[in-house]
């Protein structure tokens, strides 16, 4: 590995030591553009890479709500603007009794590479916030969204920094967010904040998108090894709207997934995840805090794995790991290659372990990169954002197909980048690789600072 790269790594594990999931982050990506450095000493001299390691700005907040018993809360809430090179920061909001400062920073590390990736101008950014609305009636999170958004409106704008949502945060509290930003700026400035409803400035397709864009992009990985989506089974962990959205596009071109899993257990429906009955019933799933899996089992007589994970069934031709991160370790690893699959899709961001991803690697397996893969959503968010300073909308047809030309641009930009630095193919460095490309190239030409 390059000599400034290691050094640049190296103080990064002893800075951040307990942000565990930034530190792997910055790793797996460093070490991907390890070649890109050999070729450019003006890189190591402008000391880029630790440059852009340290957020240019973020922000911790409190959020104070009141719940429904009267009771006085206070959560604590983040804003990471990563990297605004290319384009004003753009990255979702979590919102999840998990959420730290190094998954907000492990996720606006990544986000800034993606963005770079989908070919639009938007920089990295992430934030969030420890709040968990599982349990939460509409009118807590309506109150907690009010609180964060107050919080926040004075940092973002269409032209400073839009967020959108990711997990624990759909279209319902990107509303809320939303009202309360008009409501406290005054004007109608929608494009601060994108998966709107469509009554107010949001895109068509923009649900789907991360779902659709992974589907096109795993066609396009199909068609290099003569292959086709025809008849392809797919397991696909989570159900959220990133599941469903892979779910409804493998169901229009001709795949079907047959293995869905939640934190409960899994489901195995041999006749696919495929019908519009099943697909509402998923959504349906989504927004009900009583119903789990379990209830689809039922309602269309399949099989139920309770407290079960499906890495490793051999009855599929996909893997597309689809909830949160690292839910796949080297012990999954094993018996995924065990099983014979042959292509593994990330689809959430940083589902895989590192140790898990050498070992798919190392034993034949073709993996793909979430910040690929997933890149369709904020890709989206993009086109959302240009709708909304055109003053117009665009069908859903001409929303797909622009989603569909995103992702071909994507996959053959990573296939390329790996082969300019001889490195086969190899989806994982060539996403990265081509991700960082453009943001170096713009912070080199705006100076040091
Ligand atoms: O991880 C992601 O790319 C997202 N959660 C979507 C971000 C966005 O701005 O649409």
């Amino acid at each position: 590995m390059n000599r400034y790269v290691e050094d640049v790594i190296a103080y990064v594990k002893r800075k951040y030591a307990d942000q565990k999931e930034f530190v792997q982050t910055v790793e797996e990506v460093f070490a991907s553009i390890s070649p890109v450095i050999d070729r450019h000493p003006e890189y190591v001299k402008a000391d880029l890479l630790k440059r852009m390691v340290e957020p240019e700005r973020m922000f911790r907040f409190r959020v104070v709500w009141t719940d429904d018993e009267g009771r006085v809360n206070t959560n604590v809430g983040w804003r990471c603007q990563f990297n605004g090179a290319i384009g004003p920061y753009k990255g979702g909001l979590r919102f999840k009794n998990n959420v730290n400062e190094s998954i907000i920073k492990f996720l606006g590390f990544e986000q800034t590479f993606k963005n770079s990736l989908t070919g639009l101008p938007i920089g990295g950014a992430k934030g969030g916030s420890d709040f968990d609305p599982a349990g939460k009636s509409d009118a807590e999170i309506m109150r907690f969204c009010q609180s964060f958004m107050s919080a926040l409106y004075r940092y973002i704008g269409p032209d400073i920094d839009v967020p959108a949502g990711d997990i624990g945060v759909g279209g319902r509290e990107i509303g809320y967010l939303y009202g309360q930003y008009r409501r406290l700026k005054g004007v109608f400035e929608n494009g601060v904040l994108t998966g709107k409803g469509l009554s107010y400035g949001g895109s068509l397709i923009r649900p789907e998108a991360t779902g659709y864009g992974a589907i096109y992009y795993l066609e396009e990985v199909l068609k290099a090894h003569n292959d086709s989506l025809m008849g392809k089974k797919i397991a696909v962990s989570g159900y959220g709207n990133v599941s469903w959205g892979i779910m409804k596009k493998a169901a229009q071109l001709g795949a079907k997934v047959t293995y869905m899993s939640g934190s409960q257990g899994y489901i195995h429906d041999e006749e696919g995840i495929s019908t519009d009955e099943k697909l509402d019933f998923i959504l349906a799933l989504r927004e009900s805090n009583s119903k789990n899996l379990k209830s689809y089992a039922e309602r269309f007589n399949c099989e139920f794995v309770e407290g079960g994970k499906f890495w490793g069934v051999d009855d599929v031709d996909i893997y597309m790991p689809a909830a949160t991160q690292n839910e796949v370790d080297l012990e999954d690893a094993r018996k995924i290659v065990k099983a014979g699959i042959k292509y593994y899709l990330e689809v959430s961001n940083m589902p895989t372990t590192a140790e898990a991803i050498e070992y798919l690697k190392e034993n034949g397996v073709i993996v793909a990169p979430s910040k690929a893969v997933n890149a369709g959503g904020v890709g989206v968010s993009a086109l959302e954002m240009a709708q909304n300073s055109q003053r117009l909308v665009w069908t859903a047809e001409e929303v797909d197909a622009r989603l569909k030309v995103m992702m071909q641009g994507i996959y053959e930009k990573s296939v390329d980048a790996a082969n300019r630095y001889g490195l086969g193919y190899d989806l994982i460095a060539g996403a990265n690789i081509a991700g960082f490309e453009k943001v170096a190239q713009a912070m080199m030409e705006q100076g040091i600072f």
